[in-house]
């Protein structure tokens, strides 16, 4: 029987940390896979480290369904972001180690091609209605077919999804929480001006999306939802906080924009009555916070049988070992939707070696055994961890909010 013989947790820092795991058999095959939850990574480092590479060195890599199930009933205590990102990164590697014993890519392990290519969206953001409108043309330009706006809204500092790097956006930006301010009435007041717009600049065809970041209310996002309808969105991100499935149910009574939600998400039980009762049109886990590439077709299966789409998730805090296992899992997938792409740094690419390639609004896979990224471990020394926290939000009165 080949066996693992050793496991690595590697934090590195290129512009932002990620933790990697990676895996090597006896035979000499590696595999990597990501385990980076932005904000909190050490516990999942720690999590890895201390919990989990005792039980896997000896076991056999091909096992890989029996480990998740080892892993995930073995612990005792379910679901969580922190253990479901530290069985995701063992999944994700075994996955690219069965890749690479078979001399192939991994989407052909998991069935093989459903489409050409995997179409992406970017982050168009701007402080003002004319800088967004400029940087919605940058992604058009760049063959976007797909692109997100995120802009400033008047009376308020610090938009969510603005950056003043547009194409780098990096949301955990110091070492202590940064205080940002939020007013829904002044946000539902700006948005459908700033879509309105958009349409009448760039016309039908581009695919308009909107991420709220989880801070509305149901009968507040019905509004919103309403009121967005004539600029025809591909989706509605997060419109509310996700933890209340049944909030849903509100917001779809009320408007036909379709809806969009699951990044926070760790398992199928997180969204299992959004996809039954048809309650979204697009579920956004991914690889990484999803528990793997396993776990992660376990809940667009499910999402098939109920008219719901793939949309996953895919910020700079995700990183490329996570974006090439979600390209092969949206070039297999009956019911892909769309994957959001933001691109890494260059020294990210340079610690992340990939094949992975952007061609006119699509993302094609490598063709190479396995996932077709590695971790370069000499360039990830160089950059060592940097504690960075997510900003918070507060009301104008001080009252804690989503951020
Ligand atoms: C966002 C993320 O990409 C998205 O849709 O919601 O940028 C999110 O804020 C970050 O991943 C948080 O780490
Ligand atoms: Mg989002």
């Amino acid at each position: 029987m080949v066996k693992i013989v050793d496991a690595r947790v590697i934090v590195t820092c290129p512009g932002r940390n990620f933790v990697t795991l990676k895996l090597v058999t006896d035979e000499g095959v590696s595999g990597v896979g990501d385990a980076t939850l932005n904000g909190r990574e050490l516990a999942v480092a720690s999590y890895l480290s201390d919990h989990v590479v005792p039980l896997l060195i000896g076991r056999d890599p091909a096992r890989i369904e029996d480990t998740w199930q080892y892993l995930y009933q073995g612990a005792y205590w379910r679901r969580g972001p922190v253990t479901m990102s530290a069985i995701a990164a063992v999944d994700t590697a075994l996955w690219d180690i069965k890749g690479k014993v078979a001399g192939l890519p991994v989407y052909q392990l998991l069935g093989g091609r459903c489409r050409d290519g995997v179409t992406v969206y970017g982050h168009a953001n701007g402080e003002t209605l004319d800088e967004t409108l400029i940087e919605v043309g940058r992604f058009t330009d760049l063959g976007y077919r797909a692109v997100r706006v995120q802009t400033g809204v008047p009376g308020l500092e610090k938009a969510y999804g603005v950056s003043p790097d547009k194409l780098y956006y990096e949301p955990a930006d110091a070492t202590l929480p940064t205080e940002t301010t939020w007013s829904t009435p002044r946000y539902l007041a700006h948005v459908p001006k700033v879509f309105a717009r958009v349409r009448e600049e760039f016309g039908p065809d581009v695919r308009l999306l909107h991420d709220v970041h989880h801070r509305l209310t149901p009968i507040e996002a019905a509004r919103l939802g309403k009121s967005l309808e004539p600029y025809d969105l591909t989706w509605l991100e997060d419109p509310v906080r996700a933890e209340l499935q049944e909030g849903f149910r509100l917001i779809r009574a009320h408007t036909t924009t379709p809806l969009a939600v699951g990044e926070v998400f760790n398992s199928i039980w997180d969204c299992a009555d959004l996809i039954r009762e048809q309650l979204i049109d697009y579920v956004r886990t991914t690889v990484v916070h999803a528990g793997g590439i396993s776990h992660l077709r376990r809940i667009f299966d499910l999402a098939a049988l109920h008219h719901v789409r793939s949309g996953s998730h895919g910020a700079t805090d995700l990183s490329p070992i996570c974006m090439a296992a979600a390209l092969h899992v949206d070039l297999s997938i009956p019911n892909f939707g769309l994957q959001e792409y933001m691109r890494h740094t260059p020294e990210t690419d340079e610690v992340f070696p990939h094949g992975y390639r952007f061609d006119g609004g699509f993302l094609h896979p490598a063709e190479t055994p396995g996932l077709g990224v590695d971790i370069d471990e000499e360039a990830a020394s160089r950059h060592p961890y940097r504690p960075a926290y997510l900003p918070v939000a507060r009301l104008e009165d001080g009252t804690m909010h989503a951020w």
